[in-house]
C-alpha cells in the first residue's frame, strides 16, 4: 500500500552540489518530474560543508564554473583568481535563486536506503524525514569526497576541549586567538587552513603523518591571460576544456624531462611556480606521471623550494616530500604554507618519527625519545584540535546509503573489493542507478565542473534516449564492466599514481580495499570513449523494455591502453602502407623506424658474423652473448618482417631481451629474403643455420645439445618448418619452439585476416603482399610455407606459441598450437588479449605484453635444462 507520505517522480535526485543542481535542471528541461534530497539546509555541496578558515578552490575560479547558462557568465563576476568558499557558496545560492531551484529540493533530508522494486521497475528511496520517494531513475550526486573519514586515532572521544573538521566546520566560525591549538592532517584542507590557524593561535602544532607538495596560489585579482582567452571567445574557451586532459585548457607537451638541460628544465619549473597553477605543474615534460626519473626532477624543484623559504633545516626536510611522486597524491595549492613553519609559534611534529600514541583529555600524547631514555610520552596540552584527515573518498558516499539492486544484492557487497562500475556511471545488478562522477570515471583527476556537466548531460540524453524508445531499465553487462575496470587500471598501471599511499587508492581508510577509483586517461579521450558508447547503441548495455531486453554486450576499449595510444600516433602521422613503398622503400623504411625504438637491456657481448646457408651463401648473423658465465643454451633466432623486410637490428631489442633474461645465447640469423630468394630459400637457410649453430656450439660458447629455436612472425614460420625438417632429417636436435605471432597456413583465408584487416599496423593487405614476394599459389599448401598443413606434428618438440587479439595471424597461429596439442606435443599456448601484431616485441615501449615476453624467456630457460636432464 502506498504511504501517503511518499513522493513519486521520474527521477530522484540525492545530492543538492553543482552536481545535483545541474542534474535537476536538466531533467526539468526535459520534461521529467525530479526531486532533490539533501541533508544540508541549503545548497552548495562541498561548498556548504568545508567553511574552514582558508578554504578556497584550487582550480581558477574562470575554470570552475557552470557552462550551461550563458547568462550566469555575464551575471557572476569572480572577484579573486581562486574564489574563497564563501563566495563560491555564493554562487551556487545565486543559480539557485536564478533558475529557482529550491522548490523541488527537500533540504535537511538525508537518504538511509534505497530499494529496487524488479516488478514495479522502480527505485524505492527511504529518508530519514519519514517521506519515501519512488522514481523510475535515482542519480546519486553525492560528491567525491562528502563522506569525512572516521578518524582512526586512539582517544579521539576523549578530548575535552574544542574539536573540529574541516569537512564539517561551524557555519559562524571559530575564532582561535588565545589558544593552543592542534591540526592533524596536511592535505589540501590542512594546508589552506595552517597559515590561518597560525595568524590568530596562541600556539600551532601542526601533526603531519605524510608531507604533501604544495605550490603556491599567487592569489589575487583576476587578470591574467587565461581570463583574456575566456573573454574573447567563451563557448570555444569552454570546448577546448571538455578535450583536455583534467578539463582545463591545457597544452600537452611532446617532450621529456630527461630531453633538455637542467637549465632548461629549472627555468620551465620556476615559470610554472610562478603562475601558480596545478593544472600546469605537469605541463611541460610529456612523462612526470609516467617516469620516476622524470618525476624526480620536479621532485627535486619543489623540494628545492621549501628549503629556500623554509628557514629551520631540520622542519625544511620534515617537509619535503619524499616517500612519493609528485601528484600522485593530490598536490595542493596553498597561500603562504610553508612560510608558516617559520613563525615562532609554528611547531611541526613528524608522526612517522614521532607518533600519537593517544589524544588525552587534555590533549595529545606523542611518542618522543627525545625527551628521555626512560619516559618517551611527551604530552601536549591543547584547547583545541582540528581534524583535517580528510574522507573515505570516491565510494564512502555512495556505499553510504544502504543500497540494495536487483536479487536483492547489496551495493556494499557488490563493492566488497573495489567498487565495479561501468564508465563510473553505473553498476550491474542495480539498473536505472546513476553515479555522478563515480568511481571509474575522471572526477577528481580532472576539474570537476567539467566532469560534472559531462555526467548530467549523458544521463539525461540516456533517460530522453529510453523514455523515447519506449526502454523501460537500463545496466551494464558483466563484460563491458569488468573490462572498463580492467581497462581504467591498466592505465593507471601505466603512470606512477597507483605507486602512492593515496585516497585515491583508497589507502587512508584502514581496511578499505585498494584499487586505484579515478580513470585516468583524461577527460577529453573519456568524453570520446562515452559518445563512442552512445553513437554504437549504447555499447556494453542491456535496455529492457516491453519488447524484452536487448544486450548490447561489447567491449569499449578492446585494445591495451599502451597498444591504442602508438595506433593512435601511428594514425595520425598517416603513413602509406608499406606494401606501396616497393621492396627497396619498406625495407628502408623498416631500416629507420626499427632505429628509433628502445634498444632493450644490455647484454655481455655482441658479436655478427656469417654462417652459411643453405645454397652456401654467406648469411649475416649477430650473437648476443650474456653477461654470465657460460657455457649457455643456444637459441637460433629468426626475426619478422615477411620473408621480405628485417633484419638483426630489426629486432635487436627483442633478442638482447631474451638474451638476458633466458640467460642464453641468441644467434639472430638473416636468411635470405624474397623476392630476390623465394620459397623455398627462407625456409632451407632456417634448417642450415640451425645444424650449423649446433655443429658449432662449443666455439660459440654454447652448450652442445641445448639448442631451441624462435622467431617472431615470419621467423616464426621459418622456426616452425625448421623444427618440422630438423625431426624429418634427423638433425639438429632442437630442445623447443618459441613461436611469436607465427605465420603457419597461406592457404586459407581465416576469420582474423578479415576482422584485423585494418588498423593494427600488419595489414590483411601487407601480409597478401608479403606472402606475394615469398611463394607462389601453389607453393601455399607445401608445409615448409604452411606448417600447420604437415601430414603429423607428433613427435615435435615442445612449443610456446603466442598469439595476439588484433592480428591478421591470431587465428593460423591458435591453429597450428591447437594442431600441436592434438599431437601430443606439449605446447603452452598463450592468447593475449588487447595486442596487436607488433606490441610484443616491442621491448620496453609497450608495458602491457611485458608478461609475453616474460613468458618466452621462460620457456626458453625450461626448453634448455629439460633438454639438460634428457641429456
Ligand atoms: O584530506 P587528505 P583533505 N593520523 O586526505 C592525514 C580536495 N580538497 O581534506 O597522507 C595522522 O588529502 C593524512 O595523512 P596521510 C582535494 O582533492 C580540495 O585535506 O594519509 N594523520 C593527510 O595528511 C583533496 O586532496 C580543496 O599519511 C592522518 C590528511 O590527514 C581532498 O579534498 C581543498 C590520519 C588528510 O588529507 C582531500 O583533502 C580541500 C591519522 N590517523 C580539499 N588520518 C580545494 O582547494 C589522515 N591523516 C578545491
Amino acid at each position: 500500500m502506498r504511504d501517503i507520505n511518499t513522493i513519486d517522480v521520474d527521477v530522484v535526485i540525492v545530492g543538492a552540489g553543482f552536481a545535483g543542481m545541474y542534474q535537476l535542471v536538466q531533467m526539468r528541461r526535459a520534461g521529467l518530474s525530479a526531486v532533490v534530497l539533501e541533508t544540508a539546509d541549503d545548497v552548495g555541496g562541498t561548498w556548504y560543508w568545508n567553511r574552514y578558515p582558508g578554504a578556497r578552490c584550487d582550480i581558477l575560479t574562470v575554470d570552475y564554473s557552470y557552462s550551461w547558462d550563458p547568462e550566469l557568465e555575464k551575471d557572476w563576476i569572480w572577484s579573486e583568481r581562486y574564489a574563497t568558499q564563501p563566495e563560491i557558496l555564493r554562487y551556487a545560492q545565486f543559480v539557485a535563486d536564478k533558475h529557482d531551484l529550491r522548490r523541488d529540493i527537500r533540504f535537511n533530508t538525508k537518504v538511509t536506503s534505497a530499494q529496487w522494486n524488479s516488478d514495479a521497475k522502480r527505485w524505492r528511496i527511504h529518508t530519514d524525514s519519514g517521506n519515501d520517494v519512488t522514481a523510475q531513475f535515482y542519480v546519486m550526486a553525492t560528491g567525491c569526497l562528502s563522506m569525512p573519514k572516521v578518524p582512526d586515532i586512539e582517544g579521539t572521544d576523549r578530548f575535552n576541549g574544542e574539536v573540529y573538521f574541516t569537512n564539517s566546520w561551524p557555519h559562524d566560525g571559530v575564532d582561535f586567538s588565545g589558544k593552543r591549538v592542534a591540526v592533524i592532517g596536511t592535505g589540501s584542507s590542512g594546508i589552506q587552513s595552517i597559515p590561518i590557524i597560525a595568524s590568530q593561535a596562541d600556539q600551532l602544532t601542526v601533526f603531519q603523518r605524510t608531507p604533501n607538495f604544495s605550490v603556491p596560489a599567487h592569489n589575487g585579482p583576476i587578470a591574467d591571460e587565461r581570463l583574456v582567452a575566456y573573454r574573447q571567445d567563451p563557448a570555444a574557451y569552454r570546448e577546448e576544456a571538455r578535450h583536455s586532459g583534467i578539463g582545463v585548457p591545457t597544452t600537452p607537451a611532446d617532450v621529456s624531462a630527461l630531453e633538455v638541460s637542467p637549465q632548461e628544465r629549472e627555468a620551465t619549473y620556476e615559470e610554472v611556480w610562478q603562475r601558480g597553477e596545478l593544472a600546469h605543474l605537469l605541463e611541460p615534460y610529456n612523462d612526470l606521471r609516467i617516469s620516476a626519473e622524470s618525476n624526480d626532477t620536479i621532485r627535486c624543484f619543489i623540494h628545492n623550494k621549501i628549503r629556500e623559504i623554509v628557514k629551520d633545516p631540520e622542519v625544511a626536510e620534515l617537509l619535503c616530500p619524499t616517500n612519493h611522486y609528485f601528484a600522485t597524491k593530490r598536490p595542493c595549492l596553498d597561500s603562504g604554507y610553508y612560510a608558516t613553519y617559520n613563525l615562532p609559534q609554528v611547531r611541526l611534529v613528524d608522526l612517522q618519527k614521532q607518533p600519537i600514541e593517544t589524544i588525552t583529555e587534555s590533549g595529545i600524547n606523542i611518542v618522543n625519545p627525545a625527551i628521555s631514555a626512560k619516559e618517551k610520552t611527551e604530552s601536549m596540552a591543547f584547547d583545541a584540535i582540528v581534524f583535517a584527515t580528510g574522507f573515505d573518498a570516491m565510494t564512502g558516499a555512495i556505499v553510504g546509503v544502504d543500497i540494495t539492486g536487483r536479487n536483492d544484492e547489496s551495493l556494499r557487497d557488490a563493492w566488497a573489493h573495489g567498487p565495479q562500475t561501468y564508465l563510473g556511471l553505473m553498476t550491474v545488478g542495480f539498473p536505472n542507478l546513476f553515479m555522478i562522477t563515480g568511481p571509474g570515471s575522471p572526477s577528481v583527476l580532472s576539474n570537476m565542473m567539467v566532469s560534472i556537466e559531462q555526467h548530467v548531460d549523458l544521463i539525461t540524453d540516456t533517460i530522453k534516449h529510453l523514455r523515447a524508445n519506449g526502454v523501460d531499465t537500463i545496466e551494464p553487462t558483466e563484460l563491458a564492466q569488468r573490462r572498463w575496470v580492467q581497462h581504467s587500471n591498466e592505465i593507471a598501471d601505466l603512470t606512477l599514481l597507483p605507486t602512492a599511499n593515496s585516497w585515491y587508492m583508497g589507502a587512508n581508510v584502514p581496511g578499505k580495499p585498494q584499487v586505484f577509483l579515478p580513470y585516468p586517461g583524461g577527460v577529453g579521450e573519456y568524453r570520446k570513449i562515452c559518445e563512442e558508447m552512445v553513437t554504437r547503441g549504447y555499447l556494453g548495455f542491456a535496455l529492457t523494455g516491453a519488447d524484452g531486453t536487448q544486450s548490447n554486450d561489447g567491449v569499449i576499449r578492446p585494445l591495451k591502453p599502451d597498444v591504442q595510444e602508438l595506433l593512435s600516433i601511428m594514425a595520425e602521422m598517416a603513413l602509406p602502407p608499406l606494401e606501396t613503398m616497393g621492396v627497396e622503400g619498406a625495407r628502408a623504411f623498416m631500416e629507420a623506424s626499427g632505429a628509433n625504438m628502445p634498444p632493450g637491456p644490455e647484454v655481455g657481448e655482441i658479436i655478427d658474423g656469417t654462417l652459411p646457408g643453405a645454397d652456401g651463401t654467406p648469411l649475416a648473423y649477430r650473437l648476443y652473448r650474456p653477461a654470465t658465465a657460460g657455457p649457455h643454451p643456444m637459441v637460433a633466432y629468426y626475426h619478422g618482417g615477411g620473408w621480405v623486410v628485417g633484419s638483426a637490428t630489426s629486432d635487436d631489442p627483442l633478442c638482447r631481451y631474451l638474451c638476458v633474461k633466458s640467460d642464453s645465447i641468441i644467434i639472430s640469423v638473416n636468411y635470405r629474403h624474397a623476392p630476390e630468394a623465394r620459397f623455398p630459400a627462407a625456409a632451407d637457410d632456417g634448417l642450415a643455420a640451425a645444424n650449423w649453430i649446433s655443429d658449432h656450439a662449443e666455439e660459440l660458447g654454447g652448450r652442445p645439445g641445448q639448442l631451441s629455436v624462435a622467431g617472431w612472425s615470419a621467423g616464426a614460420n621459418i622456426a616452425a618448418v625448421t623444427t618440422q625438417q630438423a625431426k624429418l632429417a634427423g638433425t639438429p636436435v632442437i630442445a623447443g619452439q618459441v613461436l611469436l605471432n607465427p605465420a603457419t597456413d597461406a592457404s586459407t583465408v581465416r576469420q582474423s585476416h578479415i576482422d584485423n584487416a585494418e588498423g593494427y599496423v600488419l595489414t590483411t593487405s601487407l601480409m597478401n603482399w608479403f606472402c606475394d614476394q615469398y611463394c607462389d599459389p601453389a607453393d601455399r599448401i607445401n608445409p615448409k610455407a604452411s606448417p600447420l598443413l604437415a601430414d603429423t606434428l607428433s613427435g615435435l618438440p615442445p612449443a610456446l606459441v603466442i598469439t595476439c587479439e588484433f592480428d591478421p595471424l591470431r587465428d593460423e597461429g591458435d591453429a597450428y598450437a591447437e594442431a600441436l596439442a592434438a599431437a601430443g606435443v606439449q605446447v603452452q599456448h598463450l592468447q593475449c588479449p588487447g595486442q596487436t601484431h607488433t606490441a610484443i616485441p616491442a621491448v620496453d615501449a609497450m608495458v602491457t605484453s611485458e608478461y609475453a615476453r616474460v613468458a618466452m624467456a621462460d620457456a626458453l630457460r625450461k626448453f634448455s635444462s629439460a633438454a639438460v636432464v634428457g641429456h
